[in-house]
């Protein structure tokens, strides 16, 4: 079957990419990204000044995923930005992540990926759970308006946002009517992890990282059936844009269930953290075994095409 996709206009050899914040934070790691099968790539949040993030432990491998309060560990947005520069377009697609720690640090990290006028495409993170004492935008609608609309009126291109994962459907409702009222808002990345939970090593008697008390994002298995519904239910309610999957993927299965409710592309956090970048020539090759089984050809024959009962 053939793998290949759209993204924007684009054609893309198959839906694949990293995660923001996963092999993404260093060059070499970004090369590293370039150099494997993932048909795009996306840089580490990154904000105006360089951090060196929250104390370790920080992140810890768990049998049904992970945990992570990393805390925003980057090296300044001008370091992306000079990576940005000498990216090879023609390549593969590059995003950028921009997770600036107020409005006006958004608004000037935004205006300088304007300014250097590079095919890189945006994507705003509304959504990190683990800035001690910095509220996510994604979860006050209000905050995400605001940015929302300053940032749309500086930055004329094409964009997108990361968001937090939602459980309830007024929720889904809300935040998808503020993001239809902007047209170049283009694509919606469903979910970042599943903030502000607790792993307890009954053993020890202990949290597992040491930031915040222990709490953390949680990827991998445990977020599957949460990104799937964000997907879809993003996907229902704006049909002008262009949904990315996240969460939860591990396996060729997982990238299909994605590609079926409704993502055009589909990024690995969790699985990628584990298994590096070797792991896109597998799900590759487990997604087209799986399409042969089913008899599809090509993507477009199932992507959203979800079955209700
Ligand atoms: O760096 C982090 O702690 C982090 C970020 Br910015 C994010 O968006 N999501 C996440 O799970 N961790």
């Amino acid at each position: 079957p053939d793998l290949g996709t759209e993204f924007l206009e684009r054609p893309l050899a198959n839906p694949l990419m990293n995660a923001a914040g996963v092999w993404c934070t260093l060059a070499a790691q970004l090369d590293a990204l370039a150099d494997s099968e993932a048909a795009a790539i996306v840089t580490k949040s990154c904000t105006l000044v360089r951090r060196d993030g929250n104390p370790e432990p920080r992140y810890r491998a768990l049998p049904l995923g992970s945990i992570n309060s990393m805390g925003l560990p980057n090296e300044g947005y001008l370091y992306y930005l000079d990576y940005a520069a000498h990216h090879d377009y023609d390549h593969k697609p590059l995003f950028v992540s921009v997770s600036g720690l107020s409005l006006d640090d958004n608004l000037t990290i935004v205006a300088a990926l304007r300014d250097v006028v590079l095919p890189a495409l945006l994507e705003i993170n509304l959504s990190c759970p683990n800035v001690p004492g910095k509220a996510q935008p994604g979860y006050d609608f209000e905050a995400m308006d605001e940015l929302l609309a300053e940032v749309a009126t500086a930055y004329r291109r094409p964009f997108g946002v990361k968001l937090p994962p939602y459980f309830d459907f007024a929720h889904f409702d809300t935040v998808a009517q503020i993001l239809n009222r902007y047209e170049h808002l283009a694509f919606i990345t469903c979910i970042n992890s599943v903030g502000n939970a607790l792993i307890i090593d009954t053993g020890q008697e202990s949290a597992v990282i040491r930031p915040k008390d222990g709490f953390g994002g949680l990827g991998g298995d445990y977020v599957l059936p949460t990104a799937l519904a964000n997907v879809n239910a993003f996907h229902r309610r704006c049909p002008t844009k262009t949904i990315i999957g996240c969460g939860g993927v591990r396996t060729g299965e997982h990238v299909f269930q994605h590609l079926l409710a409704g993502a055009t592309l589909v990024q690995v956090g969790t699985a990628l953290y584990e298994e590096g970048p070797g792991i896109f020539q597998r799900l590759a090759r487990e997604l087209a075994e799986l399409m042969a089984h089913k008899g599809y050809r090509r993507i477009d024959e199932f992507r959203g095409r979800l079955k209700t009962l």
